[in-house]
């Protein structure tokens, strides 16, 4: 045993013997997309929610993908984005080193070449490449870039094909936004990108419906069978009511959230999702967390007894999501 935080210990015990530590995303995706079940990416910007979600995945026996994005790695950086992508390798590797599931670590929403060539020369598993705002060929050429520099020293390219914006109900809207299946079969082909991102009605955030949920599945189930490549959805908080109405009980106000129903993602890793991309949860959970230890430790001034509770709550919506893509017990 060689950690004990948070009521929570890891087990180390065979820390001599067999370790699946620092890994690459595509090794972690194709077990998943074979044994068809999803591995959770988790955003992080510092210290405390990686711990949280590393201990998680230990204690869980599940794989993990640890996620930054570029505002992410300048945040870490302090504004230099190499210093910054260091910063976290050097972080995950040290505890992947001494863990038996495997981690990867993946850049998340890449647009700038600065900050992707940082990731990878710094030593990040994977990066994604998202030039989705751009026209379909244009996302082509910058994709097919990126995937040949990072294929010639063995790190895996995510893209993405469409737009994140929720479903409209109008017909053109929907189609304009929407990931197109017969494109994505000619841009796997082209680009030999390692895993998709398609956009099939989610969007970024804690406000994700006007009404009700709704995704596009026959348009997943289509990119599916057309490619046969892990699929990735971004946009996939579950926004659960009472992490929302906790957070609120202690001052916080955060007023009609909505994200993707549990049972939705139930649905679309059976439809071939294979990586769930989570931050607003983790967002929701820590402003409660936190709010709540500075409203009942008044006369506190350690910081680590205010992120004791914080790092608890990520770990147990964490552990919560594992369960949920059934990644648990796969590590
Ligand atoms: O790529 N990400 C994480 C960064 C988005 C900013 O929150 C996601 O797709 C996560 O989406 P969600 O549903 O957690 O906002
Ligand atoms: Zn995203």
């Amino acid at each position: 045993m060689l950690y004990c935080q948070m009521g929570v210990t890891i087990k180390y015990e065979n820390l001599g013997g067999e370790k699946m530590p620092y890994v690459d995303t595509k090794e972690i995706l194709s077990d998943a997309n074979e044994r068809r079940y999803a591995v959770g990416a988790f955003n992080v910007n510092n210290l405390e929610f990686l711990q949280a979600i590393l201990l998680a995945a230990e204690d869980n026996r599940s794989p993990v993908i640890v996620a930054t994005s570029e505002g992410a790695i300048k945040y870490a950086g302090a504004g230099v984005p190499l210093r910054g992508a260091e910063i976290f390798v050097h972080m995950v590797r040290a505890f992947a080193d001494k863990m038996s599931v495997p981690v990867s670590l993946h850049l998340d929403h890449g647009r700038n070449m600065e900050y992707i060539l940082a990731a990878i020369k710094a030593g990040y598993s994977s990066v994604m490449i998202d030039a989705s705002h751009l026209p379909f060929e244009e996302n082509l050429r910058e994709t097919s870039k990126v995937v040949e520099i990072a294929h010639a020293i063995g790190v895996s390219v995510e893209a993405e094909l469409g737009k994140l914006k929720g479903i409209e109900d109008n017909i053109v809207e929907r189609e304009s936004v929407l990931v197109d299946p017969n494109e994505a079969k000619v841009f796997v082909e082209k680009t030999e990108v390692d895993f998709l991102a398609p956009a099939i009605g989610t969007s970024h955030g804690a406000f994700k419906f006007h009404g009700e949920a709704v995704l596009d599945l026959e348009r997943l189930e289509k990119v599916k069978s057309l490619t046969g490549l892990p699929l990735v959805l971004h946009g996939a908080s579950a926004v659960p009511a009472d992490l929302v109405e906790f957070a609120n009980s202690f001052g916080a106000d955060i007023k009609g959230a909505k994200g993707v129903p549990e049972e939705m993602l139930k649905k679309v890793i059976e439809l071939g999702i294979n990586k769930i991309n989570t931050d607003t949860d983790l967002r929701i959970s820590f402003v409660g967390q936190m709010r709540k230890a500075l409203q009942e430790m008044r006369s506190e001034i350690d910081p680590r007894k205010f992120f004791k509770p914080v790092m608890k709550g990520i770990y147990d919506v964490v552990t919560q999501k594992m369960e949920l893509f059934d990644s648990a017990g796969r590590g």
